[in-house]
């Protein structure tokens, strides 16, 4: 009868303190380290025609290729359209995404930044934006103005070209139901958004357009006419034809003004401008359902309601809504193309190849716990665009070297290094070499896949908080081993957490011809940095023939292979693959930053800028401290595809994963003889979540072969808060079950004590996690204990336990 779960359990029970616990994957062993690693010098100097010279290149693969390199059709089986000659013809390839720098556009105003900051300050999915004045328009932000030439389709069907400073043209993520319904039918176009041309070089300041590569669609239904409201333009199939008429009022009215209104619709004759944003400001905290408000710019509010966001638009002096999501972590403007971040199977995300929904790096629940702050990514690539609006905000800086002055400030052998290091060209300047195309580009895509920020403008990175530390190495398209190592070395001395190294020898190189970038590996991983490396674009299987620096994943738990996925989880047929390969990640049609602009890339050069950031989030979240225990977590919690292993950063920093509840016995390797019969138990529930809500401890022994509960039986708990229960168990052997549903615990995980006297036997102790209702939602947990001799006098309390069946 009762504890049936526990006599299963149980009956393998043959004592010895020993605690059950799932298998634990453990990291490749570390092999010995190299003999004395001979360390280059950190100086900058270095002859260009070293012995030891290696070329490297890139783990890149050139936009022309692109469409070929479907889904791995070799190993594992895959359903892709695999023969027919694909992509060569995608829109996506050949589409100059340089120039049409697609919705990366949205350059915001240094008023919208502020008060999106603040918005998301103020946390919560309710944030809101309230506008009590129409969002001024100025531009900041764009460091360069890089001019796109559109061909403008007019409401009146005329059609001309315009060349637009980038900056003026702001994407709009909240549009209005005909806006939607517009750009519904651009929905084959590789991007497709609302802009709005703020300071109207395109037509009238505030007008509105869909943007599709190379096209402005001007909005018809914003059409100068003023005064007509019911009569929306006749443009190809407008949806508004119904709702029109239907209203009496006008349509300003019956919609929320979704977004801020242009300066002009003429509906509006200004009349609140009287009020000033404070006296808005009480009347908005007066509102029942407002947590926070506070005027984040002038006539901006940022407000966190709990309540409809239409009932804002009644106070007075309001005159639009618009979401504060705008800038929140995940909701970039171009993060729709970056099925790494979310993969939603369009094939737009991927050149036109449909993807599996849901085959990402599930990094956005992950952005809850960390977004990479504190930690600092160094960039070992072709250099790193330093002015790119979506990467500027991100660079490191070295603040101990007062830049400019000609003077190693700072005594780390560089002079004035205060953006990092160009090894390639030996300056100060780590911007990419122009001109060498894909070489060129290289970096600053790696580095916008790390860490582009959540600013509002292009791509998020899966790190968007961490800091680039960029450091360029070689100065045409391959790559001395030197200059790899100086700045690997650089970074480990410098402050790096993590390296990002996607470049690679050939395949079978020897481990003795790579020598001095062993040492420097060696060297970062002393340091305490985890190098993350590209496992190369052969297409092989490099187990016995490696390329490097990632075959040193096999040699140094500090060191990840990355291979690259498409998105359909299968491995992407240039690929490197086999048993060196730590870990898999996205690395085909990657939409991220490019000098001027945004481009898609595949690689593993692109899967391996995606681990590094995923491991910046883990190392962040304070959860790992060591690179070979970031490598592997990161492995450990990956999620299984038939390609192998693929990084999923939710899981890897705790979250996703089933409720568990677990017990061990304090000491237990001790305790027969050191302690006898007084025990502590430590018991931890983790992931917990509705409708996890109780932890259930059972005690059972075993007497003669056969398993018994123990009922009557004290135990003192200790919940987390430090307070103490006096608990016994039932004629079950359980205690009463332990509510574990404050909201610390749901956050964290919940940790208590058990303490009790037991006489000599063989015990079993078993956990379990119940509902609210009392119902088992998870398996058991079991520690098995052999107590011998009798308890030590003091506190004594138990006596000898009572048996049931
Ligand atoms: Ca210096
Ligand atoms: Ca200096
Ligand atoms: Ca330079
Ligand atoms: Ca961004």
């Amino acid at each position: 009868m009762g504890l049936l779960g526990v006599v299963a359990i149980v009956a393998g029970c043959s004592g010895g303190g020993a605690t059950e616990e799932a298998a634990v994957p453990t990291a490749v062993p570390v092999s010995m380290t190299p003999t004395e690693p001979e360390l280059p010098t950190a100086d900058t100097t270095r002859d260009d025609d070293l012995d030891h010279v290696m070329a490297l290149t890139v783990n890149w693969v050139a936009p022309d290729e692109m469409g070929d390199t479907e889904p791995a059709t070799d190993e594992p089986a895959t359903d892709e359209p695999a023969t027919d000659e694909p992509a060569t013809d995608e829109p996506a390839t050949d589409e100059p995404s340089i120039e049409v720098p697609a919705d990366g556009v949205g350059e915001l105003a240094p008023e919208d930044v502020g008060s999106a900051a603040s918005g998301v300050a103020h946390a919560g999915t309710s944030a809101r934006f309230v506008a009590t004045s129409p969002l001024r328009t100025a531009i900041v932000g764009a460091r360069r103005e890089p001019t796109v030439e559109f061909e403008i389709e007019r409401a009146d069907g005329t059609v001309e070209t315009v060349t637009v400073p980038r900056s003026s043209l702001v994407t709009r993520l909240v549009v209005t139901p005909e806006e939607a319904a517009l750009l519904a039918q651009f929905a084959d176009q590789p991007v497709a958004v609302v802009v709005e041309d703020v300071t109207g070089v395109a037509g009238p300041a505030g007008r509105r357009y869909v943007m599709v590569p190379g096209r402005l669609i001007e909005i018809g239904v914003r059409t100068a006419g003023a005064g007509d409201t019911g009569d929306a333009p006749a443009e190809g199939g407008e949806p508004t034809d119904g709702a029109a008429p239907a209203t009496t009022e006008p349509p300003a009215t019956t919609e929320p003004p979704a977004t801020t209104e242009p300066p002009a619709p003429p509906t509006t004759p200004e009349p609140e401008d009287t009020r000033t944003d404070e006296e808005i400001l009480v009347d908005i905290l007066a509102l029942p359902d407002v947590q926070t408000a506070e005027i984040a710019a002038p006539g901006v509010i940022a407000v966190a309601t709990a309540g409809p966001r239409d009932e804002l638009l009644f106070v007075d002096g309001v005159v639009g809504i618009e979401s504060d999501e705008l800038l929140q972590i995940g909701s970039e403007p171009d993060q729709r193309l970056q099925w790494m971040i979310s993969n939603s199977g369009s094939p737009d995300q991927a050149g036109g190849w449909p993807g599996l929904v849901g085959a990402d790096t599930n990094v956005t629940p992950a952005w809850q716990v960390s977004r990479g702050q504190g930690t600092v990514v160094a960039v070992i690539d072709s250099g790193v665009d330093m002015d790119h609006p979506d990467l500027v905000d991100r660079l490191w800086t070295n603040t101990r070297e007062v830049c400019g002055n000609g003077v190693d400030d700072d005594g780390n052998g560089f002079v004035d290094d205060c953006r990092g290091w160009d090894f390639g060209d030996n300056d100060n300047d780590p911007n990419p070499t122009p001109g060498l195309d894909s070489f060129t580009q290289h970096g600053t895509h790696v580095a916008g896949i790390v860490g582009a920020p959540a600013n509002g403008i292009g791509v998020v990175g899966m790190a968007p908080d961490t800091r680039l530390m960029a450091l360029k190495v070689g100065r045409n398209r391959t790559i001395p081993t030197s200059s790899l190592a100086g700045a690997i070395v650089y970074a480990a001395d410098n402050g790096a957490d993590v390296i990002n190294l996607s470049v690679a020898t050939p395949p079978n190189t020897l481990r003795s011809q790579v020598t001095v970038m062993e040492s420097a590996i060696a060297y970062a991983g002393q340091r305490g940095v985890l190098v993350v490396a590209g496992a190369g674009n052969n297409g092989l299987d490099v187990s016995n023939g490696p390329v490097y620096p990632a075959g040193f994943s096999q040699f140094y738990d500090h060191v990840m292979s990355i291979g690259a996925t498409t998105n359909s989880d299968t491995r992407a047929s240039f690929s490197n693959y086999g048993s060196n390969i730590t870990l898999y990640a996205p690395g085909w049609w990657i939409w991220s930053t490019y000098v001027d602009g945004y481009n898609f890339m595949s690689g593993t050069s692109m899967a391996t800028p995606v681990v590094a950031g995923a491991a910046a989030v883990l190392l962040a979240s304070g959860q790992v401290t060591t690179p070979a225990a970031a490598r592997a977590r990161l492995v450990e919690r990956a999620d299984a595809t038939v390609t192998g292993p693929r990084v999923d950063v939710a899981k890897a920093v705790g979250l996703d994963l089933p409720p568990s509840v677990d017990v061990s016995v304090r000491g237990a390797d001790t305790l027969v003889a050191d302690v006898p019969g007084r025990v502590s138990l430590d018991v931890a529930a983790a992931n917990l979540a509705a409708p996890a809500t109780q932890v259930r401890i059972s005690l059972a022994t075993e007497v003669d072969g056969q398993v018994w509960a123990v009922s009557g039986f004290p135990m003192t708990v200790t919940a987390p808060d430090g307070s103490t229960q006096q608990l016994t168990t039932d004629g079950q052997g359980s205690l009463p079950p332990i509510a574990v549903s404050d909201p610390a615990a749901l956050a964290t995980g919940w940790t208590a004590t058990a303490d009790l006297v037991l006489p000599a036997g063989d015990y079993a102790i078993v956990t379990e996690l119940l509902t609210a209702a009392g119902a088992p939602i998870e398996g058991a947990r079991v520690a098995y204990l052999a107590v011998s001799g009798a308890p030590s006098g003091d506190g004594g309390g138990g006596g000898a336990p009572t048996t049931t069946t």
